[in-house]
């Protein structure tokens, strides 16, 4: 029997069967996964085949990935885990407005999603907050990823009516990312009343202000349309991307590079006749995504 995981605590799996059911499981002698190393490397999102389902299952072999995304060790060690696999969609909810999320923090979410291969779509929360200014930032924001392809909602999660979240998720394993306090609880809460999360604190810290131990954990809207909350999101690196290679996860870059004098070598800083440089003059590539690329590649993103 197949079924999904939705939470580990590290020896014990809660899988969700298609039918609607959720059993803990436990794993029998050593799991492995072609292509990874680890024993037993089960994560949030995995399908697994279970045995035995009478009060407990037991999971004997775990379905390839379609892809999977991966979250450093807190100690920089070189050690990275698989937080969730076989992921949909990423969905990043962000505010203009307590707190302002910056278009720096959207583009490094989005292009890590499309190195990863995920399809994204970005969550505009708070509309009843905005002001003048933070309006005029939001439709500069919505025209730059709308002409981008990246699906944009405008919603305020603690007022409206949130049909047009539930068509974006539905049949779908999505991954919902966000700065503390853009609204990912209330938003969850909402989605479900099965689901509860506390919303309003500062979630991710014990009380004494240490970290702790963060798992992605997975949560059922119905039996095929799945979320999973990722507390500590700013983990999630650009790991392993080139700088020849980081261009080509902003999309209407990729369009152009062929272009360029220097191909599949330029750079897009300081080459000369770059069509992406041209296309940034000409207004058909936005200013922010030049410069939110530049500071990726001279890695200066990298260290925040
Ligand atoms: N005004 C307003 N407040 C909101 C909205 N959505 C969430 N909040 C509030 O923002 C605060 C943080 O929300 P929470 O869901 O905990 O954010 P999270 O850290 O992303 O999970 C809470 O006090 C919520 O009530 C919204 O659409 N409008
Ligand atoms: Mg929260
Ligand atoms: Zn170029």
């Amino acid at each position: 029997m197949k079924g999904i995981v939705m939470r580990s605590t590290g020896s014990w799996y809660d899988v969700h069967l298609g039918d609607g059911r959720v059993i803990p499981c436990r794993t029998r002698g050593k799991l492995r996964l072609e292509g990874y190393k680890e024993t037993n490397p089960i994560a949030v999102g995995d399908y697994v085949e279970l045995d035995d389902l009478q009060t407990e299952g037991i999971i004997t072999a775990i379905h390839e990935r379609k892809n999977h995304i991966l979250r450093q060790s807190v100690k920089k060690t070189g050690h990275s885990h698989v937080l969730a696999a076989n992921i949909d969609l990423a969905v990043l909810v962000v505010t203009m407005i307590l707190p302002r999320t910056s278009s720096g923090f959207i583009d490094r979410f989005l292009v890590t999603a499309e190195a990863y291969d995920i399809p994204q779509a970005l969550i505009f929360n708070k509309q009843d907050l905005l002001d003048e200014e933070s309006a005029a930032l939001q439709s500069q924001l919505l025209d730059v990823y709308e002409k981008t392809g990246i699906r944009c909602l405008k919603i305020s999660a603690i007022a409206d009516d949130i049909r047009e979240v539930h068509n974006l998720l539905a049949g779908k394993t999505s991954l919902i990312a966000g700065h503390s306090g853009v609204g990912k609880s209330t938003l969850l809460n909402k989605l479900s009343p099965d689901i509860q999360q506390s919303t309003g604190e500062l979630s991710g810290f014990s009380e004494k202000g240490t970290h702790t131990t963060t798992f992605a954990e997975m949560f059922t809207l119905d039996n095929t349309t799945f979320v999973i909350d990722t507390p500590g999101i700013k983990e999630w690196g650009l790991m392993n991307i080139s700088s020849e290679e980081l261009s080509d996860h902003f999309p209407e870059m990729r369009a152009l590079r062929a272009e360029c004098k220097f191909g599949y070598r330029c750079l897009h800083a300081n080459e000369p006749h770059c069509a992406v440089k041209h296309a940034v003059e000409k207004g058909e590539v936005a200013v922010s995504r030049y410069v939110n690329y530049l500071s990726m590649l001279s890695g200066e993103d990298n260290r925040k």
